[in-house]
């Protein structure tokens, strides 16, 4: 039978040659085009990427995220017009402040009431169509479109994915009518992708870097503080190296990826303040909030020098940190050039400081040591005695995704890029999807996510472990269980601690009495534990690992009133 060929399968193919592996889904009558695309790739062998049916947009764009920091490369995503596209946002956020390239597309309602192919057939076909339908996430992507013609998927694709890839990277958007995904096609898709020469990553000035190599050689009490460093794995190992050898003291704060382990005396704890209140010279790496100006900051001769991507933060309506040297370059680029700069210096404190930090660094790992061996005695599980108990499963190959909820200084971790958290946005509902999404981009990797009880429910659970299930993804999470939205209340302390809330100790509103969570994982064949008694933790820890190790999900309820 000799068949017309329609747009949707030179979009499907188009994906796949820009190395899409997978495209996460959640359809709905926008899709037929789609659907019949991928049925006839199986008569026509085009390459197309593997679709894969999310039943919620929270996880699918959590999933694409979660790959694509494993692998580096962008996946994509397809929504069901603007509803399904309105459920993604809060992921869509998440990604875009921590410049996750995604190709988040989703269908348009048919543009015409009757007479094309794919006009409208539906009763929602009118009431979903809006003015703009990517005016609700314009603010959030680097680039959309909407698709005007089939003979279009090629160039826009080429021009999608360079935008997302393009330093700073970010999620774009594309939506894509019916009528023009189901268009007959005649002549191959237009595609210039080989001439088109991506741009460099920006590199730093050597001007700037001679700059802060004297500045550094000259300091007392440097300090480095890191946000995002680490995405690209080589960072930390560059980093470690050059606070070891030069003796700076590097606080990763709010850190969204492994910058330094903290079995390395320059960790020198996860808040700046201690540090920044006598620190002459303050490097910020890839940090979009370096400290809290509200609370604390640096003395006021300090220099302070920002470094990053995007170090002005540009898409950040307001962000006034004071900045005596900015300098636009990747982490990694900047900090070969320092170690580069700082060969040729000697430093005048070096050795003062390393001492000084060294016996730090010893008393900080007596305090949490005490902390972990007081809740160890104790009759309730804390974060300390969690994080702790981890050790028992967490090993070099563990990848480990937090949402909130995971703490270096208790579980040591040794390999760059082995930590992965929560988007600097906040956006909760990530950390499930995310996990699942590393899973599928490393199946040979142990991929355990930490997660508040309040993250688990947001990332729409059910869904998350159907996908687990049906993907065959077994992947550990452990939930830190307070029975509570924890920030919610600090908040509430925070402001109103003499306050009417404070009598009820700032639950009003924050208290989250929590079901068995142990029990919707068996709902999905899974293996699933509660535990109370913190001397129960490192065996339901080790049980559920070994159901993992036999490809079944796992879920630790851990209880910490
Ligand atoms: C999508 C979304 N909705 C609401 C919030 C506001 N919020 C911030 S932290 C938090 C509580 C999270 O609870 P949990 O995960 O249990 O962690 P805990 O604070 O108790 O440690 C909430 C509701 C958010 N960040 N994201």
């Amino acid at each position: 039978m000799t068949q017309t060929r329609i747009a949707a399968e030179d979009y499907l193919e188009a994906l796949a040659t820009h190395g899409i592996d997978h495209l996460f889904v959640n359809p709905g009558t926008d899709f037929a085009p789609i659907v019949e695309a991928f049925a006839r790739s199986a008569r026509t062998n085009r390459k197309v990427p593997r679709p894969m049916v999310v039943p919620h947009e929270t996880a699918a764009v959590a999933m694409a995220h979660g790959y694509t920091m494993i692998t580096g490369r962008p996946q994509a995503v397809m929504l069901h017009t603007n509803v399904g596209t309105a459920n993604a946002i809060n992921m869509l956020i998440d990604a875009a402040r921590d410049r996750v390239p995604i190709l988040l597309s989703s269908g348009r309602t048919p543009f015409t009431e009757a007479g094309a192919s794919g006009s409208r057939n539906a009763h929602i076909h009118w009431a979903q169509e809006m003015f703009d339908q990517a005016g609700m996430l314009r603010e959030v992507v680097k680039w959309d479109y909407e698709m005007k013609r089939g003979d279009q998927v090629g160039t826009v694709l080429d021009r999608a994915m360079e935008m997302a890839m393009t330093s700073p990277r970010g999620p774009v958007y594309l939506s894509l009518p019916r009528e023009v995904l189901g268009e007959v096609m005649e002549k191959a898709p237009d595609s210039n992708w080989e001439r088109r020469a991506r741009p460099r990553e920006p590199v730093p000035a050597p001007v700037d870097i001679e700059q802060l190599a004297e500045w550094i050689a000259a300091a007392q009490s440097p300090l480095v503080i890191t946000g995002s460093l680490g995405q690209d794995p080589r960072d930390a190992v560059v980093l470690s190296r050059l606070a070891e050898q030069w003796a700076l003291p590097v606080v990763p704060y709010n850190t969204r990826y492994f910058a330094i382990s903290s079995n390395s005396p320059m960790f020198q704890g996860s808040v700046p303040g201690p540090l920044l209140k006598d620190a002459d010279l303050v490097i910020v790496i890839e940090a979009d909030v370096p400290w809290l100006p509200s609370q604390e900051h640096p003395p006021a001769g300090a220099r302070i020098v920002q470094i990053g991507e995007d170090p002005l933060y540009t898409r950040y309506p307001m962000r006034s940190f004071p900045s005596d040297l900015t300098i636009t370059a990747t982490a990694l680029s900047a900090l070969l050039a320092l170690e580069q700069a700082l060969a040729r210096r000697k430093g005048a404190h070096v050795d003062e400081r390393r001492e000084r930090l060294t016996q730090r660094s010893a008393d900080l790992h007596a305090a949490w040591r005490g902390e972990v061996e007081q809740a160890g005695q104790g009759n309730k599980n804390t974060l300390a005695w969690l994080n702790h108990c981890l050790r028992k499963v967490v090993d070099r190959d563990t990848i480990i995704i937090s949402e909130y909820s995971f703490r270096q200084e208790y579980c040591p971790l040794e390999t760059p890029g082995s930590l992965f958290a929560l988007s600097s946005a906040g956006g909760l509902g990530w950390g499930f999807g995310a996990s699942l999404g590393a899973k599928l981009a490393s199946p040979g990797k142990q991929v355990v996510s930490v997660l508040g009880d309040g993250a688990y429910m947001f990332a729409n659970p059910t869904a998350c472990h159907y996908t687990a299930q049906m993907q065959n993804l077994p992947v550990l999470t452990v939930i830190y269980n307070n029975a509570l939205y924890g920030a919610v209340r600090r908040a509430t302390l925070g402001m109103y601690g003499d306050g009417a809330a404070s009598e009820n100790d700032g639950r009003l509103l924050a208290d989250l009495p929590a079901p068995a969570f142990e029990k919707i994982v068996l709902a999905h064949d899974g293996h699933g534990e509660r535990v109370e008694n913190p001397r129960d933790l490192p065996g339901a820890l080790q049980r559920a690992a070994a159901a993992v190790r036999d490809g079944q999900q796992a879920l630790v309820n851990v209880i910490c009133p």
